[in-house]
């Protein structure tokens, strides 16, 4: 069974097996979590993810955490959202899923995400976090045994509390 827990923070700071970067399809670092995430891994994780030559929206990507507590950086391009009628939740979904695929195969325990594409990128944060939870709840785990909903404020705190409650099995 797999254990979801939502928290209010800074994913930088979180000693797990792996965090998920909201990145953008070049993987090279940007403002929002993805700066942060660059800034405390160092300066290998930009030359870690520069061998990848980008990423489509909806995939994912995972490096090493160089200088971060986390084990490893799992690199998904949420969708730019534009009215929700251009794929977005699919694309959202997709994010989730790969992410938690790749932790699967790096034998990851414990995965933390960010609130993909709810920042710079203009998802709305309920659908958002809608969408995130029912994905990472239907994922067939095997390794992965906790879930961390890493929220940076506590607007995002609520939603992510409010939603899980609604959404209880
Ligand atoms: N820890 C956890 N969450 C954070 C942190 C942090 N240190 N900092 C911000 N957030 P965003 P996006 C939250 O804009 O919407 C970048 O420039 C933030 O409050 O980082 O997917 C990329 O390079 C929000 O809820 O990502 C792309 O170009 C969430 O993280 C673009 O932004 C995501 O906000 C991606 O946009």
């Amino acid at each position: 069974m797999l254990e979801i827990e939502v928290i209010q923070g800074d994913i930088t700071k979180l000693k797990v097996d792996a965090i998920v970067n909201a990145a953008n399809r070049s993987l090279l670092g940007g403002g929002g979590v993805d700066g942060a995430i660059h800034r405390a891994a160092g300066r290998e994780l930009l030359e870690a993810c520069r061998v990848f030559g980008g990423c489509e929206t909806g995939e994912a990507r995972i490096t090493p955490g160089f200088k971060l507590p986390a084990k490893y950086v799992i690199h998904t391009p949420g969708p730019i959202f534009r009215d929700g009628f251009h794929g977005e939740p699919e694309q959202l979904k997709n994010c989730y899923v790969n992410s938690m695929k790749l932790a699967e195969e790096n034998n990851c325990e414990t995965v933390a995400f960010s609130a993909i594409s709810t920042g710079v990128y203009g998802y709305p944060k309920k659908e958002a976090t809608e969408i995130a939870i029912w994905a990472v709840r239907n994922y067939p785990v095997q390794k992965v045994k906790k879930v961390i909903f890493c929220c940076f404020g506590e607007d995002m705190l609520k939603i992510y509390q409010d939603v899980l409650k609604m959404m209880a099995p």
